[in-house]
């Protein structure tokens, strides 16, 4: 192979770098501007590129090679072709349909994988791709980078145990192109000033916690339900999916001690009677005290919204401190719910549904504009402002056979920073309840606190 400066020289032809004055995506102005992706256009330089990569370090380690979409993903698929390493495919997004998977290709528990990236800027990048290769046990020591921005990313991750190889950096790519002729002596100068007043500190978003949740809450309801997580240290709400009054106030009281609120489908009680149902069961609320949560999913015109919350023989109105609805009837027909808390169903749980991203982000819109709004349902994080919902938790379970498709506790609030779990056949099936919900209720508490924890990726 011809030496790496007339390699860089080569790729530097293709227009890779570009120097002047760029505006970046968060707004700071930069002296240079990089985008590697015309290598993957030069198959001769695509080819020697792998080569180059795979020479930094040895080989006999890895299982298998990962890019770091999308950049990254010829240069990968280049360097699995050289070295006969399998290939898999980070998503940029999950599959909306089907598996949900984030990792695609063949591959197995504990095995180690190559990590392979463009360019290293902060390295936030590489940080969410690492998070989410190791959330499918896949074991990342090594990422091998083209080109670092010597801006932070390098040192951010060797700082969390991780070894950074990079081909190059942009002092020599300065160096080389000074030295041929490319650039002017104060360009490298403006250029190195740049790098000196622009180290990144990528901070990892971390959530806010109940405390903080608490004091920044404007509906009553959510300041009520915060209160108790926090009084009670549990973000448990229990789906009690019981036909019979009986069963539902036996539940209620075995696991009132342990949960924020009690969901139901009231609608489902067979034996429903107001005096015989709903009185004795704000009763056991008021004496653990959690909070009603009728999962009723309204779903139609305000009108009949209104008619459905207030009349017929359940009169959710006088009971339930909060309800979920649907937002498909449009803004205002969430005005009905004034005495209430809304959770809004944003997504479903269950496979198939039709909560796609587009949908989601129209019901987003209207949750976070209306005034009754205090959650959503989502199986996607939702902005801050209002509290997240959700179902399909189950440890012991992957799915029911019915299209039901379940998620750990540790899942759901380190990666979708979920504010409250809601467990139903986990907890109302099981052969103890109140001990399976102690169960959730301490599993669903641990893993909050280790949300709040700044730096989830560990060694
Ligand atoms: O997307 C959803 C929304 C809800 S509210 N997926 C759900 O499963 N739910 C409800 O949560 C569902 O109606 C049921 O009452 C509960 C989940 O029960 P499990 O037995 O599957 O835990």
């Amino acid at each position: 192979m011809e030496s790496k400066k007339e390699f860089f020289l080569e790729c530097y032809k293709l227009g890779i770098i570009k120097f002047g004055r760029f505006t970046l995506k968060s707004g700071i102005e930069s002296p240079f501007y990089v985008d590697l992706r015309p290598l993957a256009s030069d198959p001769k330089i695509l080819k020697n590129l792998a080569n180059y990569l795979l020479d930094m370090l040895p080989l006999d380690n890895f299982d298998l090679i990962c890019g770091v979409p999308y950049a990254a993903l010829p240069m990968a698929t280049a360097m699995s072709l050289e070295s006969y390493i399998p290939l898999i495919i980070k998503r940029k997004e999950a599959k909306e349909y089907g598996t949900k998977k984030m990792i695609e290709g063949i591959y197995q528990k504990g095995q180690n994988c190559l990590l392979v990236e463009d360019v290293i800027t902060s390295g936030k990048s590489l940080v969410e791709t690492i998070a989410e290769i190791e959330q499918e046990d896949l074991k990342v020591a090594d990422i091998v980078v083209v080109l670092d921005r010597e801006q932070g990313g390098k040192q951010l991750l060797e700082s969390r145990g991780y070894r950074v190889h990079t081909l190059f950096n942009i002092s020599e790519v300065c160096t080389i192109l000074q030295e041929n002729g490319e650039l002017s002596d104060d360009e490298v100068k403006r250029i190195q000033d740049f790098l000196l007043g622009n180290h990144i500190q990528f901070e990892e978003k971390t959530r806010s916690s109940y405390q903080q949740k608490f004091e920044n809450a404007q509906h009553s309801v959510s300041k009520k339900l915060l209160e108790i997580a926090l009084a009670k240290e549990s973000n448990l709400i229990a789906s009690a999916d019981v036909t019979t009054t009986a069963a539902l106030l036996d539940l209620a009281e075995k696991v009132g001690p342990h949960i924020i609120a009690l969901k139901t489908h009231i609608d489902i009680i067979s034996d429903f009677e107001y005096e015989k149902t709903i009185l004795p069961l704000k009763q056991i609320a008021l004496k653990h005290q959690f909070l009603l949560m009728e999962d009723r999913k309204f779903a139609d015109i305000g009108n009949t919204q209104e008619l459905q919350f207030t009349s017929g023989v359940f009169r959710i109105t006088d009971w339930a401190d909060f309800v979920t609805s649907q937002v498909i009837g449009g803004f205002e027909s969430l005005d009905c719910f004034k005495n209430v808390g809304v959770v809004a169903i944003v997504g479903m749980s269950s496979k198939g549904t039709l909560t796609s991203n587009s949908y989601r982000e129209e019901a987003l819109k209207v949750a976070l504009s209306h005034p009754n709004v205090i959650g959503g349902v989502s199986q996607n994080p939702i902005p801050e402002e209002i509290l997240l919902f959700t179902p399909g938790v189950n440890l012991a379970d992957s799915g029911d056979g019915k299209g039901q498709q379940y998620n750990t506790p540790e899942h759901i609030f380190k990666t979708l920073h979920t504010d409250f779990m809601i467990v139903g056949r986990g907890i109302y099936q099981s052969e103890n309840p109140e001990q399976a919900a102690l169960i959730y209720k301490n599993e669903g508490w641990k893993s909050y606190l280790n949300s709040l924890e700044k730096n989830p990726v560990e060694h």
